[in-house]
């Protein structure tokens, strides 16, 4: 059997107990953020000079896409004139969208894509 001390206020080792942890004041608790996140679509864009080969090597660098996967995806723009290529919370699809823009000047090719909020 264990000897038992009065423990003194707001000194008990419970951490859920408020007012201990508290200090004693009566704190109301905190709203619980459940919102998920916006999530934002990556488009890329159809243009007439942009090689083919290029927007596969896009694809596979960029979004994980194996080669066949990229190329069905790089038709879909070709002929539809845009195609969602990922969706990410907003700071990821507007990097991935950035780096994307810039890979695409930095070979002179016109290769656009942009970003749309999900529904
Ligand atoms: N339309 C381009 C061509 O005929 C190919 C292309 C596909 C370009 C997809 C951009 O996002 C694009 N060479």
């Amino acid at each position: 059997m264990r000897a038992q001390t009065p423990m003194p206020r707001g000194q008990g080792n419970d951490p859920e107990n408020d007012q201990e942890r508290d200090g004693g004041l009566a704190t109301a608790a905190a709203k619980p953020e459940l919102k998920p996140p916006s999530m934002f679509k990556v488009l890329l864009l159809n243009d007439d000079f942009t090689p083919m080969e290029f927007v596969v090597h896009i694809l596979e660098k960029f979004f994980a896409m194996n080669r066949e996967k990229a190329t069905q995806i790089m038709l879909t723009v070709h002929t539809e004139g845009a195609a969602t290529v990922g969706i990410y919370p907003r700071d990821v699809a507007e990097t991935k969208s950035e780096l994307v823009n810039l890979y695409a000047q930095e070979n002179n090719h016109p290769l656009m894509s942009t970003i749309e909020m999900t529904d």
